[in-house]
């Protein structure tokens, strides 16, 4: 599926502390040889938001994310689809499913870190509008490196019914 849109970050206002920081157009340098560069965009994969039960007012996106170096995921956002959105663990307590709220995600550096049903997630709080299969909705990444330089990111989710 190649249904990810990247949409130029330099016109959209900084949600989050930090300078932001523009980035290259393309990532993908046929010269692979060439020392981890400068790029610091997340590669973003198999991102999709589930399509909610009828009457649930909240709402889930998965994703895989593999950054070239070592960060976290600090924030995100989803405008005129969700009021919030937060990053939550799910996990297994005394054979109880639990949701934990996490204040960032960690990223090891070209390690994917998968975000998929029954583990990490991001969840949608206060829904503006019905999450309906077939949409699309944009989220805004922010992430922070090691050094503290914060980048952002958008990436567009298909909405689907599964
Ligand atoms: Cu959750």
């Amino acid at each position: 599926m190649k249904l990810l849109t990247y949409i130029p970050i330099i016109l959209l206002l900084a949600a989050c502390s930090g300078q932001s920081n523009p980035q290259p157009e393309n990532t993908e340098s046929a010269e692979v040889n060439k020392v981890a560069s400068e790029t610091t965009e997340v590669n973003i994969s198999n991102a999709w938001v589930r399509q909610p039960a009828p009457g649930q007012e909240i709402g889930a996106a998965y994703m895989t994310l593999n950054s070239p170096q070592n960060g976290k995921l600090v924030y995100a956002e989803a405008k005129g689809v969700a009021g919030s959105v937060e990053m939550h663990s799910m996990s297994m307590d005394n054979g109880v499913m639990k949701m934990r709220m996490l204040d960032a995600l960690t990223l090891e550096a070209n390690t994917p870190k998968e975000l998929a049903p029954g583990g990490f997630h991001l969840m949608m709080f206060d829904l503006e509008k019905p999450l309906v299969a077939g949409e699309e909705v944009t989220f805004r990444l922010c992430f922070e490196d090691d050094n503290g330089t914060i980048t952002h990111q958008n990436v567009t989710l298909p909405i689907k019914a599964e």
